[in-house]
């Protein structure tokens, strides 16, 4: 055994240095005496990976061992950004790989800055999955991650002459040294063909003949828990042709054929699709979702059948959660193989999948709904229809014994929609086969409960819950913000607020204290100097320091309304512009940070995109205005940009109208950061109000139950001058581009204001006013600042893993070495 220990990797400067020279010799191939900082990158990468390793093996012989019941979290993206820095952290050896770095010349900050993102997900439910499965690792669950490896992440953007261009992101042309190739890990995968009846022992089976088959290969990702050896797998599946199938392509003679079809397969695990609210029924999109689901089912029934005899355990040993619906062919998939090729009868198999899903929905209307025709459905996944059909047939049959022959009430909770295009509805299915469905955040349930739910609800009114969304502490306090976390453990005494964020509310005695006050306030400025130095690389404009930073950075949409946000900044442009000279002075000067990407096909979005940059032209060129207003968008607004600006921002903005956001999660980011939020109360900021209290935030707008009376009701355009004016002002070329921009103003004209802008103007402002107000008296933003940060610990997702590990049943498992 001491033998054995002694092979563990040593930590000490002296070592960390030797191996990454042997990593720069022996794995990239270059002279140890001549490398660049990308080569040394690289080399870092391997000799932190190689640690990684170490306690992953450690992790994955322990879990084997003690059998635990495992958590399987499926989810068809994840927001993983970058590794270096997390995973340096998380093991504990930041400093000394930073000094051993030093000692060869390089600094380990500007080595981190080689690394791109794994920009595998859209936005909040991807980069959720990310931040869950650093609380899983860190809280010593026995859990592992499975989605696609996709070759093409979200699209780059690029802003030219202020219009957005989507950019393909090849992510993987320089190798991933965070994936480990599992070359003989692969399963495959079917689709197409037909349904065939075969007799085994007297007994009728169904089997499906393919028509086509691909291999799924295994890649992959170590997750590191903080302050734990507990290392576990995100395993994402890549598509590689069959060899065993194509060999009848090979034997007819047709080879040049048969090897252009090979390269087909690949295709499935090439692309991530960019929208992440309208659903197309695209094919493609439908073979990513069962090519990911079957092969992930298949190494779960794999790893169960090592270790046991027979499935009547299955359900103790085996959690299954459906991040969204995206991965639910994962319920018939499994019934698929218990029936069809385990042969278990099929009351018994239904009775296994009933206790396995878990099931969480992160959107709130109806359109965002997935639903998959019956037509594509049927000629791709023969086999898993019929299922469905049998499913659906039973589930409508117990309906019937309970609500009586309610036709509205059952074609609307029935799996199957018959429409104009015959449909599976996902959210059904899922409903019907989990045992629970979670919202992400109280306000959220609510919602679900009341609308695109109700009839679920109130059959089955124990099945819904909610776990309110969180965010993990270690990505978004130690590894964005450095200087912020150590002040906080100098403050505490302790770091153990970064596995137990609760402790953070320690915090709260000292808001007041004018020492934390100055310190606080330095450590916040330095992060807002690396913004604005980040800001004047990007695009030469130089901006003050003493302005107010306010960010909005998130995907663009028109309920975010991020369009609120432009006319707001009209409307202080246009008050600058009509004031005294002499009570300029009085404005608080403001730089206005926004950043996000639109969906390629979402052209309002896109002209959202464009009336920024017209308007940042028109304003930051008027000698009238200077240091007073300035606008800034962040192009390409990724994880590591996510990682760069929240630190620096003073405010943020979560303004969504109300009843559309499940949850929002940048939020909680920027909480944590002692960032001020100007919000609505929509999804988790009713439950953020509770914690730092409705004085230390800038709240305004419609409230959930106001939204249909108001859209009923409309705006009186006469009442509210000032909305009209700034619409006005774009409507008539104010800022260019008239004819361009009238479609976007026309959404926002009286009968047509599906988002309540116009309602919520006049609320919106005086926010803002409320904003200016305070942060002149700096005393008070900065003990707001510091009861946000000290507020934020419920919003850690550590405590969201804690809230699902009762609903999964699952216990920590935690590797002694
Ligand atoms: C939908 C679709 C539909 C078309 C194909 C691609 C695609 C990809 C993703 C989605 C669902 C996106 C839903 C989403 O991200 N929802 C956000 O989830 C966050 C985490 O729960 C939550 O904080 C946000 O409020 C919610 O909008």
């Amino acid at each position: 055994m001491f033998a054995l220990m002694d092979r563990f990797l040593k930590n000490d400067p002296i070592s960390l240095q030797n191996d990454i020279l042997d990593h720069v010799e022996y794995t990239m191939a270059r002279s140890r005496f001549s490398f660049d900082d990308f080569e040394a990158y690289q080399a870092l990468s391997h000799s932190v990976r190689d640690r990684l390793i170490e306690r992953w093996h450690d992790t994955q012989i322990y879990f084997k061992r003690k059998d635990p019941k495992r958590i399987y979290f499926l989810s068809l993206e994840f927001l993983m950004g970058r590794s270096l820095s997390n995973s340096v952290i998380n093991l504990g050896i930041r400093d000394q790989y930073a000094e051993a770095l030093s000692q060869l010349g390089f600094e380990f900050e500007v080595l981190a800055e080689q690394e791109g993102d794994a920009a595998l997900g859209n936005g909040g439910l991807a980069r959720l999955s990310a931040c869950q499965m650093d609380s899983l690792a860190t809280l010593d669950y026995p859990a592992w991650g499975y989605g696609l490896r996709y070759q093409y992440g979200l699209f780059r953007q690029v802003i030219m002459d202020g219009f957005q261009h989507e950019q393909p992101d090849y992510w993987l042309n320089f190798g991933n040294p965070w994936e480990i190739e599992r070359i003989h890990l692969t399963y495959p995968v079917k689709f197409y063909g037909s349904v065939e009846d075969e007799t085994l022992n007297g007994e009728i089976y169904k089997v499906w003949i393919p028509g086509e088959m691909v291999e799924a290969v295994a890649y992959d990702n170590l997750i590191p828990g903080y302050g734990t050896r507990n290392t576990i797998t995100l395993r994402l599946w890549a598509a590689k042709p069959s060899d065993q199938y194509d060999m009848e392509s090979y034997n007819t003679g047709d080879y040049i054929n048969a090897v252009v079809s090979r390269q087909k397969a690949e295709s499935i695990s090439s692309v991530l699709y960019p929208d992440d609210r309208s659903y197309q029924g695209k094919e493609l999109r439908l073979k990513q979702q069962y090519f990911f689901v079957s092969a992930s089912v298949q190494d779960i029934i794999r790893r169960f059948k090592d270790a046991h005899s027979n499935f009547d355990e299955f359900p103790e040993k085996v959690a299954l959660q459906l991040n969204d619906t995206h991965p639910s062919l994962a319920i018939v998939e499994v019934m698929r193989i218990l029936v069809d090729e385990e042969h278990l009868d099929w009351n018994k198999a239904w009775h296994i999948v009933c206790q396995i899903f878990s099931f969480t929905t992160h959107t709130v209307i109806a359109e965002g709904l997935e639903k998959i025709p019956v037509d594509l459905l049927g000629s791709l996944l023969p086999r898993h229809l019929q299922i469905m059909y049998e499913i659906n047939f039973n589930f409508v049959e117990e309906l019937k014994k309970k609500i009586g022959l309610d036709y509205n009430r059952l074609s609307r909770m029935s799996i199957v929609e018959e429409g104009a295009v015959k449909s599976i509805r996902s959210a059904n299915l899922s409903i019907v086969c989990s045992h629970t469905v979670n919202g992400v955040s109280r306000a959220h349930l609510e919602l679900i409960k009341a609308n695109v739910f109700k009839d679920f609800y109130e059959l089955w009114p124990q099945k819904f819950q909610y776990k309110t969304n969180g965010v993990t502490q270690r990505r978004w306090i130690v590894v964005s913000n450095p200087s912020l976390s150590s002040l906080i453990s100098k403050w505490l005494g302790t770091e153990a607020w970064v596995r137990d964020v609760e402790l953070l509310t320690g915090l709260r005695e000292y808001a007041a204290n004018p020492d934390l006050q100055l310190e606080w306030k330095m450590v916040r400025k330095v992060n807002k100097m690396r913004l604005a130095e980040y800001i004047e690389a990007m695009s030469g404009l130089k901006v003050s320091l003493d302005a107010m930073f306010d960010v909005q950075i998130k995907r663009i949409h028109e309920y975010k309304r991020q369009l609120l946000n432009i006319l707001g900044i009209i409307h202080r442009y246009d008050c600058i512009k009509n004031m005294e000279k002499s009570d300029r002075r009085k404005v608080v000067p403001r730089v206005c940070i926004i950043g996000g990407k639109a969906a390629p096909g979402y052209e309002i979005a896109k002209k959202i995109i464009k009336l920024w940059h017209a308007v940042a032209e028109k304003i930051n060129n008027d000698s009238d205005v200077g240091d007073l207003l300035k606008l800034v968008f962040i192009p390409d607004y990724n994880v590591s940009v996510a990682e760069l600006v929240i630190p620096g921002a003073d405010l943020s903005q979560h303004i969504s109208t109300a009843g559309n956001e499940a949850s929002g999660t940048g939020s909680m980011k920027f909480l944590m950061n002692g960032c001020l939020l100007l919000a609505t109360e929509d999804g988790s900021t009713v439950e953020i109000i509770e914690e730092i209290g409705v004085d230390n935030m800038f709240l305004f707008g419609a409230r959930v139950h106001d939204v249909p009376v108001l859209r009923e009701k409309g705006v009186d355009l006469k009442v509210n001058l000032q909305f009209a004016r700034v619409v006005r002002m774009v409507r008539d070329g104010y800022f260019g581009f008239k004819d361009y921009f009238k479609s976007l103003c026309d959404t926002v004209e009286v009968g047509k204001d599906f988002y309540l802008l116009g309602s919520d103007f006049g609320g919106y402002l005086e926010a803002q006013a409320a904003a200016d107000k305070t942060f002149v008296d700096q005393e008070k933003w900065t003990r707001m600042s510091i009861l946000s940060t000290a507020g934020s610990g419920r919003f850690s997702s550590d405590r969201t893993i804690e809230d699902y590990a009762k609903t999964w049943g699952i216990e920590p498992c935690r590797c002694p070495f």
